[in-house]
Order: structure tokens, then C-alpha cells, then sequence
């Protein structure tokens, strides 16, 4: 490791600002940071306002340094150092560019540091994935589910670890000594055991669909007929013209996103072509209603919009979409006259995105049926393709062992169950996974 890159980055967003922070991680950092200062490296651990020189000695700024030597515990396991300097683009450019000139140093890529964290043994893969998902939070939701992530999630592994590794040994312990006097039960209680870790890990390879969600957002579809509203309804709540509203039908085709924080989850709002005979309309918008209907059976709930304008005249294609999944809701409110025509049997919000009546209720609807979608689950759950992958072969593992015939091939099984766990928290096949995995950070975390 001696002979290893030492790394530097802005960790705070380029562009002025108050305080930009500057991160320093590798074995030549001790040399570089005695270098900067023009003399002796600070206490560790401690704040330390010093003057940060040029190797001329031309002063480049006066900022808080921190010293923090791998001995006395780093994110990295490695010596390193933070500057806290003035947020000016001429100051921080002016110490990049110094830090680049020592031989000893490269740019960081993104996540290095993290990713050396994981080398070091800090944390796990899982706990680093938590990692940039903390980084990547926009909502109050995520942030728990990330947060819980860095420790919650490595403390269920681990309790399955320790359970299939005392599984295992109490089944050598039956191979090994078959003649022995061993418990009579010990087979079934091992028996019993795997069973009960196999329907763990299947529910938790379950969660990952939900856990995913929360992580990357809910999509909610807005569907409807031509001009019932939709794009309108699309702009008023996202606050900002997003998609072209017009009283020519047919107006939208693409599938517009928009992200929201809708009390706390993060959801893309989808705005989507309307609905209407297919024959009476060109290819352009047959293929805006195609990818209408795709996204809206795809979507976690879909606003179906009727338009009290024309009401009671109920169109069939929008009716047919109105299921468990949906939420009715009738739009351009301001215009009904004397009172609303209630659809037959439907029960609907009404909102106008022209006064903005029914917005919030609507909103607060949607956050129920988000919240509904979730109900019952805590917030460390397992959220990535490669968790549900990883938790579903070892439980698959689990069920081949409970299947064996014999107490030797049931122990192969259970091996097969624990390299599974392990490639889960990165002990196992790191080189394949490490690349995916840091690929998803920001430079200087
Ligand atoms: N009065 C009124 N007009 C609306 C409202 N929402 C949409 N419109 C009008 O209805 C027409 C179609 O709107 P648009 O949002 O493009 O509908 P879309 O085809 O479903 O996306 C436009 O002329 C809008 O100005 C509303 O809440 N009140
Ligand atoms: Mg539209």
C-alpha cells in the first residue's frame, strides 16, 4: 500500500460559495500538508486555522485545516487531510492545481474515497451503496431509508451470517462425528434452522421492489382523454411549466417527468398523451398512446382524469383505466356549472389547475396512497437488483439444502448460501461488483 496514489478532491459543488472543503486521502498526504503549510503538521483530529502557501510561499488563503492520520481512525483507513478554504473559484482553483503538481497525487475518481473505505475494511458494500444514496437524497424518506442503510442493513446481514455459520457447524459437527454422542435431534433443529433462515431471506428478497421505490422514486401516470387537463394538471403541481398545455387535442405525445417531494417520498410525475380512438388519429400520437398506456401499467398509481367540461358524458377509454391502482379525479372544477354532475357511481376529486382548487387535496391523497404502499415496512430496507439477486440465491441455496439426502451435500448447500451472503456485503467476487457499485457516486465522496 506504501507505494499507493495519493487522492485529492473538491467534496464540495464546484462554483462560489462561502466554504469550500478539499479532501486529501493517501500515504502522501503527511508530506504534502507540512508542504502547504510551510511547516509543522497540525495536532490530528483538531481544527487548525493556518495560512496555505504556494511552494514560492505566495499566500493562496487562510483556512481551517484538519489533520487526520490514519492511526487515529479516518473514513478511509488512510492518512487524510481536509481543507476548509474560502468558497472563491481563484482559491480553489489555485490549490487543485498545486495538489495536482506533487508527483504523489491524481484527481480522485468518483466515490475513491469511499471505495477506499471498503478496502480498508470500514464498511461494507452495502453500507457504502447506503453511502451514496444519503448523497443522492432528496427526500425526507430517502434520507431515513439511506441513513438506515449504513448500519441498519449490515447488522441484518450479520445476524444471518452468525446464524448460518452456527447452522453449518452444528451439521459438521454431525458429519464429523456420526458415531458420537450427539444430540438425536440435532438434524431437525439444523433442518428447522434453515427454514427458517430461507423464509428470512426470501421476505427480504421481496422488499427489495418497495425498497428500490423509495431509493430511485414512485411513479405516478396522469391518464385521461385529450384535453381533459392533464398537462395543466402536470405544471400546477410540479410549479413550473413542464409540459406545453394547448386547447388543441393531441397536444402532448412524449411522456414528460417531473420529480416531486410529495410529503417527504420522492415521485416522479409522469404526463403522458391522451386517450382516444386509435382510428382516428396519425401514427405520432398512436405511438404517444402507446407509450401512454406502457408507462400508466408500469406506474405505482395512476390519476385518471376526467373532464368536468364535458361531463356527464363519461368516455369509455379513460373509464376502462379507472381500477384499484387509480384515482379519479375531475378536472377543470371552475368550469362546471351550478354544482358538480357526479359520474355514475364515481367518486372523484375535483380540482382546477387553472385556480388551483383541489390541488392540495389532491396531493394529500396521493401521499396516503404512497404511505398505504408502505405500510408496515421500516426504512432499512434492501433496495438494488443485485441485494434482491444475492438474498434470492441464498435463499434458493437454503431450499436445495433443506432438499439434500444426505447431511454432506446439505453442508455444500449451506457453503453455497454463505458465498451468496458474501458477495451481498462485497467479501466475495469484489473485483466484478466494485466498479458498478462506486460508478453511481460523486466525485470527492
Ligand atoms: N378553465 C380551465 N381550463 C383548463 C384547466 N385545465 C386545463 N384547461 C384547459 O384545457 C385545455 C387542455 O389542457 P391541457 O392541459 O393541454 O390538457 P391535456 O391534453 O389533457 O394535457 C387547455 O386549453 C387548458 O387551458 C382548468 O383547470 N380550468
Ligand atoms: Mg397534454
Amino acid at each position: 500500500m506504501a507505494d499507493r496514489d495519493s487522492i485529492f478532491a473538491l467534496s464540495t459543488p464546484p462554483g462560489t460559495g462561502a466554504i469550500a472543503v478539499l479532501r486529501l486521502s493517501g500515504p502522501g498526504v503527511g508530506d504534502a500538508l507540512e508542504e502547504l503549510l510551510s511547516g509543522p503538521l497540525p495536532p490530528p483530529r483538531r481544527f487548525s486555522q493556518r495560512a496555505l502557501r504556494a511552494p514560492d510561499g505566495e499566500l493562496l488563503d487562510r483556512g481551517v485545516v484538519v489533520w487526520l492520520p490514519a492511526e487515529a481512525g479516518s473514513y478511509t483507513g488512510e492518512d487524510m487531510a481536509e481543507l476548509q478554504v474560502h468558497g472563491g473559484l481563484a482559491v480553489v482553483r489555485s490549490l487543485l492545481s498545486l495538489l495536482a503538481s506533487l508527483p504523489a497525487f491524481r484527481p480522485a475518481d468518483p466515490g475513491e474515497f469511499t471505495r477506499r473505505a471498503f478496502e480498508a475494511g470500514r464498511l461494507d458494500l452495502v453500507a457504502a451503496e447506503a453511502v451514496a444514496d444519503l448523497v443522492a437524497a432528496e427526500t425526507a424518506r430517502q434520507r431515513r431509508q439511506a441513513l438506515a442503510g449504513t448500519e441498519a442493513l449490515t447488522g441484518r446481514l450479520a445476524a444471518w451470517e452468525g446464524a448460518l455459520v452456527a447452522v453449518s457447524a452444528r451439521l459438521e459437527a454431525a458429519i464429523d462425528f456420526p458415531d458420537e454422542d450427539l444430540p438425536a435431534d440435532l438434524l431437525a433443529r439444523v433442518r428447522a434452522e434453515t427454514a427458517g433462515l430461507r423464509d428470512a431471506l426470501l421476505a427480504a428478497s421481496y422488499e427489495v421492489a418497495l425498497g428500490e421505490r423509495l431509493r430511485q422514486g414512485f411513479e405516478i401516470a396522469l391518464v385521461g382523454a385529450p384535453n381533459a387537463g392533464k398537462s395543466s394538471l402536470l405544471n400546477a403541481l410540479a410549479r413550473r411549466e413542464a409540459a406545453i398545455v394547448h386547447e388543441t387535442a393531441g397536444t402532448t405525445r412524449d411522456v414528460v417527468e417531473v420529480r416531486l417531494d410529495l410529503a417527504g417520498f420522492a415521485v416522479t410525475l409522469l404526463d403522458t398523451a391522451g386517450l382516444r380512438a386509435a382510428a382516428a388519429v396519425d401514427p405520432v400520437e398512436q405511438e404517444g398512446m402507446r407509450r401512454a398506456r406502457a408507462r400508466a401499467a408500469g406506474a405505482d398509481l395512476v390519476v385518471v382524469l376526467f373532464d368536468s367540461e364535458i361531463l356527464p358524458v363519461m368516455d369509455h377509454e379513460t373509464l376502462d383505466l379507472v381500477d384499484d391502482r387509480s384515482l379519479a379525479v375531475l378536472s377543470k372544477c371552475d368550469l362546471e356549472a351550478g354544482g358538480a354532475m357526479a359520474p355514475g357511481g364515481l367518486r372523484a376529486l375535483r380540482v382546477s389547475a387553472k385556480t388551483g382548487e383541489g390541488l392540495e387535496a389532491l396531493q394529500q391523497r396521493l401521499a396516503e396512497r404512497v404511505t398505504d404502499l408502505c405500510s408496515g415496512q421500516g426504512d432499512a430496507l434492501f433496495n438494488r437488483e443485485r441485494h434482491r439477486a444475492a438474498l434470492a440465491a441464498c435463499a434458493e441455496a437454503l431450499e436445495r439444502a433443506l432438499a439434500a439426502r444426505e447431511p454432506a451435500l446439505m453442508a455444500e448447500d449451506l457453503r453455497v448460501a454463505r458465498s451468496a451472503l458474501g458477495r451481498l456485503v462485497g467479501r466475495i467476487d469484489v473485483e466484478r461488483l466494485l466498479d458498478s457499485v462506486f460508478r453511481e457516486f460523486c466525485i470527492g465522496k
